[in-house]
């Protein structure tokens, strides 16, 4: 099944009934190893962390949404980046944007320039920069749009075409909005990958990341990459982002219903001194957000005028929204990224200001979210 329409493409592709059992739904199937008919003879399927039919089914879907050919599942979005850099060898240059997850950059910067790979830390907001930071031993441009925390927009499509004059790779991590919302390959980007953690699994009850290129070298190492790093994730977790997905198309439309809402409710609001969202005009990238974006996502974030006191205040006082990391579910949360999840680039170029609140802005009833953050203002 290969309809155009995205939201059919989440329910069938990869999906088609049990060809043994009739089942609606892709079994979990739950095995380590295989029954060969001679010696090296099966049917694809020999060992699970080379292929499962479960985790078969998730890759194929994944491809078709982000409108690649090939895709691959990992253990984590973690597990996707260092087997994606697993493509470069010592020596080689990367260049990444100035607003990462704190994983990444404590990837990056604290385990792989221990093997020889260098990078630099560019904001990708501004393409003459960028372009200035490519070196001769440059094979990959980083980029992740919208950033976390600061939800900067980064132009996919100027970044790409920096990155082909360069010969290197264009790799984005597509995780904060998801493919429902952008497409990096059909602006011009060569691989892009997610944590499927987020929203792709939608549901807080699974950790997983992916890969998805319509480049079969790329493909084709990336999958001998797969199976000889063996970062893989297990049927259950494939399962579990398998069905998220069927409903992520209504998920992102509400998400962004209910994340504009808030933004523009934070804007007024006096104790705020800023809101990062690119459904606002105010953002500095509104126009090319409209442009690279379906809609604007359920990712936001807000400076607290009070400072760092103000902000810790906030986000013990909401109700509603649940004070932790991650993001991308069903349920709306609240963190304080300077102590949670950006802690590793804390005194590096990255530092982000201990005042910032992120929210993930869940499918709540928007009242409701609206109510929690203004009882939350008032009590701090
Ligand atoms: O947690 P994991 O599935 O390994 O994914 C890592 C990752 C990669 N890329 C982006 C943009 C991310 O946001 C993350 C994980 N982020 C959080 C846990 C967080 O709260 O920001």
């Amino acid at each position: 099944m290969n309809s155009d329409q995205f939201a059919t493409r989440a329910i069938h592709v990869g999906q088609a009934p049990d060809a043994a059992t009739g089942a609606v739904v892709v079994p979990i199937y739950q095995t380590s190893t295989y029954a060969q008919s001679d010696v090296g003879e099966h049917k694809g399927y020999d060992y699970s962390r080379t292929a499962n039919p479960t985790r078969a089914a998730l890759e194929e879907c994944l491809a078709s949404l982000e409108e690649g050919k090939f895709g691959l599942a990992f253990s984590s979005g973690m597990g996707a980046i260092t087997t994606l850099m697993f493509l470069l060898k010592k020596g080689d240059h990367v260049v990444v944007c100035d607003d990462v997850y704190g994983g990444t950059f404590r990837l990056f910067r604290r385990v792989l320039e221990d093997f020889g790979l260098e990078f630099s830390f560019v904001d990708m907001t501004n393409p003459e920069a960028t372009a200035r930071a490519v070196r001769v031993n440059t094979r990959m441009l980083w980029i992740e749009t919208p950033t976390n925390p600061l939800i900067k927009v980064v132009d996919i499509a100027a970044i790409a075409q920096i990155a082909k004059k360069a010969g290197a790779w264009t790799v984005v991590d597509n995780t904060f909005v998801s493919p429902y919302l952008q497409k990096p390959l059909t602006l011009g980007a060569d691989i892009v990958m997610h944590s499927t953690t987020k929203y792709l699994g939608g549901h807080s009850d699974v950790i997983g990341g992916a890969v998805v290129t319509a480049d079969k070298e790329i493909f084709e190492r990336l999958k001998f990459l797969q199976n000889a790093a063996g970062a893989v994730p297990g049927p259950l977790d494939c399962w579990l982002v398998l069905r998220g997905i069927k409903t992520l198309a209504l998920r992102m439309e509400r998400h962004s219903e209910n994340a504009l809402t808030i933004a523009q409710m934070l804007e007024k609001n006096f104790a705020v001194e800023r809101v990062f969202y690119p459904g606002l005009k105010s953002h500095p990238q509104y126009e090319i957000a409209r442009r690279q974006m379906g809609a604007s996502g359920g990712m936001l974030s807000f400076i607290a005028r009070g400072g760092a006191e103000s902000a810790r205040r906030i986000a013990r006082a909401t109700r509603l929204f649940t004070l932790g990391e991650s993001l991308g579910g069903v349920e709306s949360l609240i963190e304080v990224p300077a102590a949670m999840t950006h802690m590793s680039v804390a005194g590096s170029p990255l530092e982000v200001s201990p005042a910032l609140v992120r929210l993930s802005v869940g499918i709540e009833h928007a009242d409701d979210l609206r109510a929690d953050l203004e009882q939350a203002f008032a009590q701090s």
